[in-house]
């Protein structure tokens, strides 16, 4: 057992860097049994730093020091020390020259962070504090430098020698290798640089900016991929105009690069110039991949292109401040696919994302606020919170200041903050000077962790026709924060009439109802408001919170006739969709424990019965209304939850909806399939996924025509959406031989595209029937599996943990003893996953007796681990003890 605690760090600790870098000279010579980098740095005192004449102390892990000079003066051992993951040099000059080699194994890094080698190919990642492993540096955001690296490799090993900039100089050396120089004209933090060496093939395309410039734009891939890149390219050319028309902004170098790369801790990562993805948020044909896919690719695409100018040109002073960069960007990028899309649907997938997962972390043992007060391992706070409720905070300021204040205040703070390392409060300044609004109590929202509660409760006066709502706002204590206070909350609302009439929403007596808006944000600042509604002849209906205008919860006795009313007239699509949730949720909730089937509400069934039959309606909002509340999401609802009742509840419910709406599926399968070509509209997507999700639930009931045409369109279908609909329907199902002769089939077929056989990974774990214990054992024994690949890792055991619920939290533990297995393993070869691994483990206070002091114990073998990293440390001891 670590008795050592990591270092906690404090924002309020915060100090301007006592030395600066103007430029950074590398050179790496790359070889097959690790790497030489030669440093030299331009260093001086910072004239803002109090330290005066303070000992130089540069970051570093996991570095061989070669040699370290001063102004060309090799310095001998008793010159510096290296200790506790820093290079310490006691006296500099004021301004000097420093040189620096280091020699890493990038062969042997399993970790992913710094220099690593992944499928042959050498690349980095340094966000947040990756460049440590590189040479020794001052590894924080706030010290921005220019950059020119030269990269010395074998040339027929690394023919592709990138790095971030411009390209200024290249030749051959002795012995096969050569060489290729790049620079970056503009500074940057050391976590934004980037190096790739390998052998790989380029798509090419040009984009001519709005000033008139023509971008170079390459995706690098390696050669069995090369006809995977074109939805990448197309979305980022659609990225870039999208940009510049909504925010102002030009691409500013005169190439930009993305790279696939096979073994990546997360998704991607927006070093300037040259991006580097995980392979499967970039590689796309109809082939392989589902609507879905293409479409995550389209906005991690957008993401780390927009975050060049959010994130790169204006980053953080510290990684407290990482929503900065995080919330702004992901504001950024689903704004982005809601215009390129539909909004509807973008907002609702939002939203589910945030009340399932993001309101989860905030009542769990690691919740912290967007800007936190303290970490121990920043990889740690890549969380929900920074980048969704983040993303929320920056809606909220668009919603009080509307579109164009908003611009005039994004404008201002590129202008203002232009190469320059800011903070969250300098962005929200930014935001009030160009609007003139005072956004004192809303930074507030930065400040304080968890989900605001509003209490709703409304009385209608018939006699004065007076409508009179009281909305009551609280926090929950969170993790060191108690007694918090009442946050500025925009609360957008709208009254509807027994006909479904929007009413307008008159705030004084007397005023002109035809000139009154129908729909209004109110602003709550208070602990409880209420507010008063002139004029309205009829007890309404509210539909409250409309386009989920903040990131809190509702509590409001609807009555399930009001949420049935709401479903089909609400005019907000968004607040039509949450109608319909709140009522499955509200019928699966008093199911729960009940046998009796045939007492399911029948209005549920006539409400999905009309919107099966209404073809009028938006088709992809009805796609995701016919969804079910997940079990995850019952799971977050509920006070200790019992797992295997919410699913067989769940499971029974659905079940009830299939075989009383049989025909109604039927036809609307066959309505929504075949149809010409595969077009990635939303239109086609929402009948694919229409047409899936009737596939799903007939299946559910072990209809035979279900069964049949499942295995017709997996035979026949031309794109993976369908032929994935059809696997999934048939792997959910009790038709045992079907699935596993389909599964052995789709694997035969797929077996040699990485990411194909990625999504049959999770299709299994995440099922019930075909990912029980036994069967994700053999997975992990499975041939295609590899304990070095992060998305492999991820779609069997994450999935497991996080989708295959009721597997997971099996009274007897196994779940839980499982995924402590395959964490303790993993925090050896790459602690940041293991640490993410863990997550659904440290929720264990939330669930009941039984299933809680299972998940402790899992926890507790973990925390005796001997070696135990910082990343898993901080997560499984603020879940034990906090
Ligand atoms: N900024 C990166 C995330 C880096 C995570 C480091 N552990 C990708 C993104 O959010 O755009
Ligand atoms: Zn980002």
């Amino acid at each position: 057992m670590r008795t050592n605690q990591p270092k906690t760090i404090h924002l309020s600790e915060y100090k301007v860097p006592a030395y600066l870098v103007d430029t950074v000279d590398l050179r790496f010579e790359l070889f097959d049994e690790g790497a030489r980098v030669h440093s030299t740095l331009s260093v001086r005192r910072n004239p803002e730093s109090a330290e005066g004449s303070a000992p130089l102390a540069l970051d570093g892990d996991s570095l061989k020091l070669e040699r370290v000079a001063v102004n060309g003066d090799d310095l001998a051992v008793g010159d510096y020390e290296e200790t506790g993951g820093q290079l310490i040099i006691a006296k500099v000059p004021a301004q000097f020259e420093l040189a620096i080699v280091t020699w890493v194994e990038p062969q042997n890094n399993t970790r992913l962070e710094g220099l690593y080698k992944s499928s042959g190919m050498f690349c980095t990642q340094c966000e947040a504090e990756g460049f440590r492993c590189i040479t020794y540096f001052p590894d924080r955001p706030d010290v921005m430098a220019r950059y020119r690296t030269r990269i010395e490799a074998d040339k027929s090993a690394c023919p592709v020698l990138l790095s971030n900039g411009n390209d200024v100089e290249k030749g051959d050396l002795d012995n096969g290798r050569h060489f290729v120089t790049w620079e970056d004209p503009f500074p940057k933090p050391s976590y934004l640089f980037a190096l790739v060496a390998g052998d790989l093939v380029e798509k090419q395309d040009t984009f001519k900016t709005c000033s008139g410039r023509d971008i170079d734009l390459r995706i690098y891939v390696e050669p069995r991929n090369a006809t995977k890149c074109d939805h990448a390219m197309d979305s980022l050319k659609l990225a870039m105009r999208w940009d510049e028309d909504t925010y102002g902004r030009e691409y500013d170098l005169d190439i930009f690069m993305i790279v696939a790369v096979d073994d990546f801790n997360m998704g991607a990562m927006e070093n300037k110039g040259l991006n580097i993805f995980n392979s499967s948020c970039v590689l796309a044909t109809q082939q392989t991949a589902t609507d879905l896919a293409f479409q995550r690719i389209e906005s991690i695409v957008a993401h780390e292109y927009f975050h060049n100018w959010s994130g790169n040109r204006v980053t953080c002073r510290d990684w407290f401040q990482l929503s900065l960069k995080e919330g702004f960007t992901v504001f950024r990028d689903s704004t982005f696919s809601a215009d390129v899309g539909s909004p509807t649907v973008k907002r609702i997938e939002n939203v589910t994302l945030l009340r399932t997962a993001q309101f989860a972390e905030d009542a769990g043992p690691m919740a912290h606020p967007v800007r936190p007060a303290s970490y121990m391992e920043i990889t740690n706070f890549y969380t929900l919170t920074i980048y969704e409720k983040g993303a929320e905070v920056v809606r909220m300021i668009h919603t009080l200041l509307g579109p164009d204040l908003f611009r005039k205040g994004s404008d201002l703070y590129f202008e203002r903050h232009d190469g320059q390392a800011v903070t969250t409060d300098d962005f929200v300044k930014a935001m009030e000077d160009a609007s003139g609004r005072d956004l004192t109590q809303f930074r507030l929202w930065y400040e304080q962790a968890g989900t605001p509660v509003l209490k709703v409760s409304d009385a209608y006066d018939a006699e004065q026709n007076i409508y009179r709502l009281t909305i009551q706002q609280s926090i929950p204590d969170t993790p060191g924060q108690t007694d918090k206070k009442p946050q500025h909350i925009p609360f957008a609302l709208g009254l509807l009439g027994a006909n479904g009439e929007a009413l307008p929403l008159c705030f004084e007596p007397g005023q002109d109802a035809r000139n009154a808006p129908t729909e209004r944000v109110l602003e709550l600042t208070e602990a409880s408001h209420t507010f008063e509604f002139h004029g309205v002849a009829q007890a309404p209906v509210p539909s409250l919170l409309r386009h989920f205008s903040a990131p809190v919860r509702v509590a409001y006795p609807w009555t399930r006739e009001q949420l049935v009313f709401l479903m089909s007239h609400d005019p907000d699509g968004f607040n039509r969709w949450d109608a319909g949730q709140r009522l499955a949720v509200d019928v699966i909730q008093s199911q729960v424990g009940s046998s009796d089937a045939t007492d399911i509400e029948p209005r549920l069934v006539e409400a999905y019965r009309a919107l099966l039959n209404d073809t009028g309606v938006d088709q992809a909002l009805v796609a995701k209304m016919l969804q079910l509340p997940s079990e995850a999401y019952l799971i977050e609802l509920a006070d200790s939850p019992d797992v295997a009742a919410i699913h067989r509840t769940r499971e029974q419910v659905l079940h009830h909806l299939a075989t009383s709406l049989r025909e109604e599926l039927v036809a609307c399968y066959h309505r929504n399939s075949g149809g010409g070509t595969y077009e990635l509209t939303s239109e086609s997507i929402a009948r694919r996924s229409l047409k899936n999700n009737a596939l799903a639930w007939l299946l559910m009931t072990n209809d035979e025509t279900g069964r049949d045409l499942a295995l017709a369109q997996l035979r026949d279908a031309d794109n993976m959406t369908d032929r994935m609909g059809a696997l999934r329907a048939l792997v959910n199902s009790d038709y045992a031989a079907e699935r596993s002769q389909a599964l052995a089939d789709f694997y035969d077929q797929f077996q040699d595209d990485p990411q194909v056989v990625e999504q049959w990974f999770s299709v299994q774990s995440s099922s019930d029937r075909a990912g029980q214990l036994p069967q994700i054992h053999a997975l992990l024994t499975h041939p295609a599996f590899d304990w070095k690949n992060p998305n492999k890792i991820r779609s069997v055991v994450g999935v497991f943990a996080g989708q295959n619920l009721a597997a997971f939290h099996n009274p007897d533990g196994s779940g839980y003893a499982f995924l402590a297995d395959q964490v303790y393993r993993l925090d050896d070869s790459n602690p940041q996953i293991a640490a993410r691994l863990v997550s659904p483990l440290t929720r264990w206070k939330k669930f009941a007796p039984a299933y809680s002091s299972l998940m402790r114990t899992a926890l507790e073998r973990i925390r005796d681990k001997p070696g135990l990293s910082d990343d898993l440390y901080e997560v499984v001891y603020k879940s034990l003890e906090g």
